[in-house]
């Protein structure tokens, strides 16, 4: 009898002690100190304001706002401010750094402190709504309105948080009587990691085209900074998804591998302990991930994203490095396979969250079979690449089998479009992951992306970040030239809205869809939307 209390305790203590072990416990040190090693240098420029607008309503411009010149930059430095109260300047392009102005008086010495509030804005229509209507959900710190307050004159004041803006709104909430003011400079110090400069394209491209890409290219660099981030306004850190769209983009353009290499260490760095990876991570003030932020698709697009850097680089060592890390993320699809090659989607949206777009309604039980099934492939891919595919021979066998089940399950012969056994909702997202995962053949896929444009209640991408895969499918699907219009359209509507920088959210039929609630909170130069870049560099012959 004691003997077996004493052995099942012992095997408690076991158990318990598997349970509390670090996966990668005798890796990680070494990864994070190679995340370090690989930490892109941040270059600088100074930008001053280019011009004096005003932001008047206009019920055909983006959000209800649009800037309008005033006039040259000349007449605001060195002009009396006291009665004039409040301005907006405009930088003229979409700039991520650090802000300061200098001050000074004008004929008598100052006597007291003045007090200013700056709105820094993306968009127009950020300067125009009033931030403290947002009431709940990510912080409203996010938003960039500061209260400075000038306690001698002249000086120069550095707003101490990083921004990320083109306009500028200045009011003065309190000055002195006695004397009057003016502003004798402003500068931005701008940064980025992104030092190389990419090829022209060929002078017979598109001039849309030409215009898409070069927006393309300053949202991606203005999201290069110590990592990818999403968004250099928010939520200026690393998140999977946004990194397999950025590594994509710079893979055709900057071709700066050393952001990329230290992403997958930092991730690998600081993933669960159980050996998942975390779907964002914070660099400031110290390296750390998101608590518990377990995003089903972007723990395996990491897998994704090695393998297109492989192949850009031939990089196999940071490969192979990692590679206890993506056969790890493979369980995590195996966890919700079932003996017949289907999915339990039930039982994964308890346990993790299901994203591919921010989109109120959209069923995800197709989406998600798509996924599970393009991480197995890429991954074998990978494998192949590195001479690994021993390790993970199993997987062309599932593959098979699980891309027979998503068939079974969700292919509606009569419409020709894939949708869910339980939800018969027909999306872009079922779609296009039926096609990424070949799912769908060619054919069918063809059949299905054609048919969402003449089907009733559709359900649409809320962002670019589904907007890219759906652009992916067309070209999967040999669909090149509704790809370029698409693409188009879509990055295209942007830039007839006014983008500098491609946005975070975009429905051309809905200027104010944000997943915030609140369109001042979205990020309007954002990581996954960039890609325009790499299809245009990648597929000369469809759209340059
Ligand atoms: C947004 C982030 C990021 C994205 C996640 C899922 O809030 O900005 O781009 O990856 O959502």
């Amino acid at each position: 009898m004691k003997k077996t209390i004493l052995l099942s305790s012992l095997l408690t203590l076991f158990c318990l002690n598997l349970l509390s072990q670090d996966y990668y416990e005798s890796y990680r040190k070494g990864w994070m100190e190679k995340a370090e090693q690989n930490k892109p240098k941040l270059i600088y420029s100074e930008k001053k304001p280019k011009q004096i607008v005003n932001i008047i309503p206009n019920e055909n411009a983006y959000q209800g706002w649009e800037a309008q010149t005033v006039s040259p930059i000349d007449q605001f430095f060195n002009q009396p401010f006291k009665n004039k109260k409040e301005i907006i300047l405009d930088f003229g392009e979409h700039i991520t750094g650090y802000f300061s102005f200098s001050v000074n008086t004008i004929s008598v010495s100052a006597d007291g402190p003045l007090r200013f509030k700056f709105t820094f804005g993306e968009v127009p229509s950020e300067l125009m709504t009033p931030f403290d209507s947002y009431k709940e959900g990510i912080s409203r710190a996010w938003l960039q309105d500061e209260i400075v307050t000038v306690m001698h004159v002249p000086s120069t004041i550095i707003i101490p948080r990083r921004l990320a803006f083109r306009y500028v709104k200045i009011e003065l909430l309190a000055s002195s009587t006695y004397y009057d003011f003016c502003f004798t400079d402003m500068v931005c110090k701008a940064q980025t990691s992104a030092r190389n400069t990419p090829e022209r394209l060929p002078a017979s491209t598109d001039p849309m085209i030409r215009k898409i890409e070069e927006v393309s290219l300053n949202t991606l660099k203005e999201c290069m900074q110590t990592v990818y981030e999403d968004g250099p306004k928010r939520d200026q850190r690393l998140w999977i998804g946004d990194l397999y769209l950025e590594s994509m983009g710079n893979n055709y353009s900057f071709k700066q591998y050393d952001i990329t290499k230290r992403c997958f260490y930092l991730l690998a760095g600081l993933s669960d302990p159980n050996g998942y990876l975390v779907a964002t991570v914070i660099e400031n003030p110290i390296p750390r991930p998101q608590d518990k932020q377990f995003l089903y698709e972007y723990a395996l697009l990491y897998n994704a994203t090695m393998k297109d850097y492989v192949i850009a680089t031939g990089d196999k060592e940071t490969a192979l490095d990692l590679w206890p890390v993506m056969k790890k993320q493979l369980e995590i699809v195996k966890n919700y396979l079932l003996p017949d090659g289907s999915m339990d989607f039930d039982k994964a949206s308890r346990e993790w969250w299901i994203f591919f777009d921010w989109k109120d309604g959209l069923y995800k039980e197709v989406a998600f079979s798509g996924v599970s099934i393009f991480a197995f492939k890429e991954t074998y891919e990978l494998a192949k690449l590195i001479g690994k595919e021993d390790e993970v021979s199993e997987l062309p066998a599932l593959i098979k089998k699980m891309t027979k089940a998503a068939h079974k399950n969700f292919y509606d012969k009569k419409t020709g479009l894939f949708v869910g056994a339980k939800d018969k909702q027909i999306s872009y997202a079922s779609q296009i992951w039926m096609v990424l995962s070949q799912v769908a053949s060619k054919a069918e896929g063809k059949r299905a992306l054609e048919a969402l444009e003449t089907s009733e209640n559709v359900c649409h991408p809320g962002t670019p970040y589904l907007y890219h895969y759906y652009i992916q499918a067309l070209v999967d699907c040999g669909l090149n030239e509704k790809a370029k219009e698409k693409l188009i359209s879509y990055w295209g509507g942007m830039i007839e809205k006014g983008a500098d920088t491609f946005w975070e959210a975009y429905d051309p039929n809905n200027d104010y869809i944000s997943p915030y609630n609140f369109h001042p909170m979205n990020s309007y130069c954002h990581a996954w939307s960039c890609t325009p870049v790499y299809f245009i560099r990648k597929y000369p012959e469809i759209f340059q």
